[in-house]
């Protein structure tokens, strides 16, 4: 502190300083000095091809790491993001997006420069809605406290945040020393004791409470504290689709996923009936709640976010979600009994198809719970892709990347990205439909780069399957391309074309194999072949599309 450093440099050390060890993004002229900046420092410059994948890559680095930066170049580039940065909105993920801007020297008759939209706040403007913060580093006297605050948003509340930096700025350089409040400062001591007596009450008194763990949990790094409270107290665990691998789904206390009457069952009857749910960072979306089947009484909720505090019908103020839970952690909890369980049953089947049959998409997610290892982080794209994989048994926690609330198509293979370079010891599954992979697939380029290896399963149904089940027509066909010739055209990567239950062990045994490059499965499937929870989800998305609830 106290040594003057550049605008430019400030912003990369204190992106440095919060976690982040690489940028994704795509060069351009309002951008370039501060891209090169970067270039000499102590963070790592990622090309993408696209900045919308930039952004995707950045949100999964972001739910891995703590902070994801995307860095583009002014409106061409930073309208192109807006979409991957409302998913991180949506999803609670720490994304700060950085964009070049033209000089402020050079506005000063207004001038119609390229890039421009409306004024020269225009790209500011949106960013506000999707946002936690904005900032522009126009003014050297408060552009480090401009910085810390929009950083200091996103690290608060998990969501993204949005930097313009002028061209003619980034190596301006001031004295300064900001300074924040800490997490106990942002307390109030008093809020925090009497929720934290309240919740105790309830919990020490219930016969059969329940955890509900969903993202908030991931993004405020708070998994060891949730095993902490699971292990300490024996209360069971479930997670919801968003929140998935929260916990680790072989340990004893998990429940399963709870969606709802979208999910399964047992879990739903396990979760409702419950005399006290300790919900813990929800989000209370749609699918999360299995379209509004799910029946949770707030009488009996315990209801945390870093937004939100209650208990039962009473709120609280100025409780961040980190210093309620770690006050719940050292609150004398009663250690109960072991719960009785229920039992999961063999989703996928007990018997693998035989060889010679054709792929289904059980005989898929049941070759792929088998294939599961320690080391991989799954990533589903929206689709069956998603649904299926909701009963896929992820071994450790925080292995399992979805957009399964904004619900964005094209997330996955962008995302695998940002997931590997966010922890290289990371191997990524990435599943995805055709359509999914058709709008973002082509970002293999970077995978093949930069020498990932994802084994990225590509769910050939001939078009938009999900979309058919709503309703049918010619607008949910698509192209098909001829996924196995990209490795031709990518000149890396190695690719198999499955239909049959033998070829699908093999590529993924040869995939597996494959450290070196990407490999793609493009998995034939038959049209309208869909997984159990598309059913139940697209029986209750059509209804709705038909305006007919209950
Ligand atoms: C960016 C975006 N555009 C459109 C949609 C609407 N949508 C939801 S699922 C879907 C079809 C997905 O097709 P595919 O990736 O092939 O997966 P499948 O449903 O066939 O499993 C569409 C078009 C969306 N969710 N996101
Ligand atoms: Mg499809």
């Amino acid at each position: 502190m106290g040594k003057p450093v550049s605008i430019g440099q400030y912003l990369i050390q204190e992106c440095y300083r919060r976690g982040a060890r690489h940028m994704f993004g795509v060069p351009g002229d309002y951008v370039l000095e501060f891209d090169s900046l970067v270039e000499r420092g102590p963070i790592e410059f990622v090309g993408m091809t696209r900045e919308d994948c930039a952004g995707l890559a950045a949100d999964a680095y972001a739910r891995l790491r703590g902070l994801g930066v995307a860095c583009v170049t002014y409106c061409v580039g930073g309208l192109s993001l807006t979409n991957a940065v409302a998913g991180a909105w949506a999803e609670k993920s720490p994304v700060l997006v950085i964009s070049g801007a033209p000089g402020v020297a050079e506005r000063a008759r207004d001038p119609l420069l390229h890039h421009r939209v409306r004024d020269f706040s225009t790209q500011r403007d949106i960013f506000s809605h999707i946002t936690v913060a904005i900032a522009s580093l126009d003014d050297p006297a408060t552009a480090y406290q401009e910085i810390d605050r929009v950083l200091h948003a996103i690290e608060r509340y998990k969501r993204p945040g949005f930097i313009e930096l002028p061209r003619d700025r980034v190596h301006e350089a001031r004295a300064h020393r900001p300074r924040l409040p800490t997490l106990e400062e942002m307390t109030d001591a008093n809020a925090l004791s009497e929720c934290i007596a309240e919740a105790v009450g309830m919990i020490n008194r219930a016969k059969r409470p329940v955890i509900l763990a969903d993202a908030e949990v991931h993004r405020f790094g708070l998994q060891t504290a949730l095993l902490e409270l699971a292990a300490k107290t024996r209360i069971p665990v479930a997670a919801t689709l968003l929140g998935k691998s929260v916990i680790s789904e072989r340990h004893p206390l998990y429940l399963g996923i709870y969606e709802g009457a979208m999910g399964r069952a047992e879990v739903q009857r396990y979760v409702e009936s419950a005399d006290c749910l300790i919900m813990l960072g929800c989000l209370m979306s749609d699918i999360n709640l299995g379209i509004y089947t799910a029946h949770l009484d707030p009488d009996r909720a315990i209801y945390a976010t870093s937004e939100k505090l209650m208990v039962r019908r009473h709120r609280y103020e100025d409780v961040p979600f980190r210093s309620f839970f770690k006050a719940l952690l050292n609150a004398p909890l009663r250690r109960r009994a072991a719960p009785a369980m229920p039992k999961h049953g063999a989703v996928w089947g007990r018997q693998q198809a035989p060889d010679d049959s054709r792929v289904t998409v059980r005989a898929l997610f049941r070759a792929v719970n088998e294939f599961l290892a320690d080391d991989m982080v799954v990533i589903s794209d929206i689709g069956d892709a998603l649904f299926a994989a909701a009963d896929l048994t992820i071994h450790r926690r925080t292995e399992f990347l979805s957009p399964a609330y904004y619900a964005s198509m094209g997330f996955a293979v962008p995302a695998s990205i940002g997931a590997q370079l966010a922890n290289r010891n990371l191997r990524p599954l990435v599943l995805v439909g055709d359509g999914a992979f058709l709008m973002t697939g082509m970002e293999l380029a970077t995978s093949a780069r930069r020498g990932l290896n994802p084994i990225v399963i590509v769910l050939n149904n001939h078009g938009y399957g999900t979309e058919r089940l709503i309703k049918e027509g010619p607008f949910n066909d698509i192209a098909e391309w001829e996924y196995c010739r990209l490795p031709e055209l990518l000149r890396s990567g190695r690719a198999f074309h499955v239909r049959t239950v033998a070829e699908l062990r093999a590529a993924l045994e040869a995939a597996l194999r494959n450290t070196k490059s990407y490999s793609l499965l493009e998995v034939e499937l038959a049209a309208g072949d869909i997984s159990p929870a598309l059913q139940r989800l697209g029986a209750r998305l059509a209804q709705r599309v038909r305006g007919k609830t209950k």
